[in-house]
């Protein structure tokens, strides 16, 4: 264990080394109500399974809180606490220093004490952004934030956020008959970015709950690592992406699988590609993206000229890119 005296301690959680070796113990159990085959639940749940009982979680307004904590009833075995939709940087940063001088004046026992807080994309890669990135320069107060991408606004029916996929079917890009493509912008590379940009940040890292136990030992490895870390994960939504619950572990596989979604981590500057995204960074095909997007109903309105432009949006992020996948920057641009 860490420094206790400093009041800045961490766990020292050490990787699950198989899916065998998990912990058996549960801190977010029955009592929610998300759509069946809701990725962001199980992320909930493994997230806090792989940081232990010593945790307090705090959630900005979205799906992990409206279906989570309905009147009078909750899934949260450890302490959680809701903050307002742009605040998980915020609250974050304040009960950690919170904690910290709490145990500085000897008000309560000096141990490690894990604060997650977790923020959906509308919240996080949109309306939140600012306050986490004020949070992942204060190198001093452990913290993990953890994105779940739903790749909407999903609690208020499915609005687009800078996080939707180009061109999807959402309430505010319905495609019509005029025009078919309503949403026209590309993803915003949240991660890529937060990794970029807070040199005080020592791990940043994206997951997929398709992958549990790597996205559980990357928890656990933000949490060792401690000062403020960020993890961007990405959930398949059956009722805003428009597909039969029984798909989300595969449709997880898939945005891996096709590139659409890379997993990496980088730590204290070092990109690691991680599973089947280091495996193409080694030369195994990816799957083409039509795989994924045609088994979700949101891309129902695409044509092959649709299907041509995304798929090369996702090759040039692997062909051309200064890291695959990471990040989105060219040496020269021919024709610029
Ligand atoms: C300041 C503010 N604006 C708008 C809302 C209404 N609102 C509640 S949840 C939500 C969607 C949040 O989306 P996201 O963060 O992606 O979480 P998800 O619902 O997808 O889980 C919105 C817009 C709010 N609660 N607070
Ligand atoms: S709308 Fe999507 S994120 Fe929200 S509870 Fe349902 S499946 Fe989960
Ligand atoms: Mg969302």
């Amino acid at each position: 264990m860490a420094d206790t005296a400093f009041t800045n301690a961490t766990q020292i959680l050490e990787p699950f080394k198989g899916v065998k070796k998990v912990t058996i113990e549960e801190y977010f159990t029955s009592g929610h109500r998300t759509c069946q085959g809701c990725e962001s639940a199980l992320v909930m749940k493994l997230m806090v399974k792989a940081a232990g009982p010593r945790t307090i979680v705090l959630g900005s307004t979205g799906c992990m809180y409206v279906a989570n904590t309905t009147y009078y009833t909750t899934p949260w075995v450890v302490p959680w606490m809701h903050t307002q939709l742009g605040s998980s940087g915020s609250a974050a940063l304040g009960t950690s220093a919170g904690l910290k001088a709490l145990m500085k004046k000897g008000k309560m026992k000096a141990e490690p004490i894990n604060v997650i807080a977790f923020c959906g994309d509308g919240g996080g890669a949109d309306m939140g952004l600012g306050a986490i990135s004020a949070t992942l320069t204060h190198k001093e107060y452990n913290s993990l934030i953890l994105l779940y991408d739903n790749e909407s606004y999903a609690n208020t029916d499915i609005q687009l956020s800078g996080s939707t996929p180009y061109g999807a079917n959402t309430t505010f890009s319905p495609p019509g008959s005029v025009k078919r493509i309503i949403h026209t912008r590309w993803k915003k590379n949240t991660a890529g970015m937060l990794a970029a940009g807070h040199p005080e940040c020592r791990y940043v890292a994206t997951v997929d709950a398709s992958y549990a136990v790597e996205m559980m030992n990357k928890v656990r490895k933000a949490l060792t690592i401690g000062g403020p870390t960020f993890i961007h994960s990405l959930d398949p939504c059956p009722k805003g992406w428009d597909y039969d619950p029984m798909l989300s572990h595969e449709l997880g596989e898939l945005a891996v699988e096709t590139g659409v979604f890379p997993l990496y981590e980088v730590e204290d500057g070092v990109v690691r590609h991680y599973g089947k995204t280091k495996a193409i960074v080694e030369g195994r095909p990816r799957k083409p993206v039509r795989d994924y997007l045609l088994k979700q109903g949101r891309f129902a309105h695409f044509t092959e000229e649709d299907l041509d432009y995304f798929q090369a949006k996702v090759d040039e992020m692997w062909d051309k890119w200064e890291i695959p996948g990471v990040i989105p920057f060219w040496k020269e641009r021919p024709g610029k």
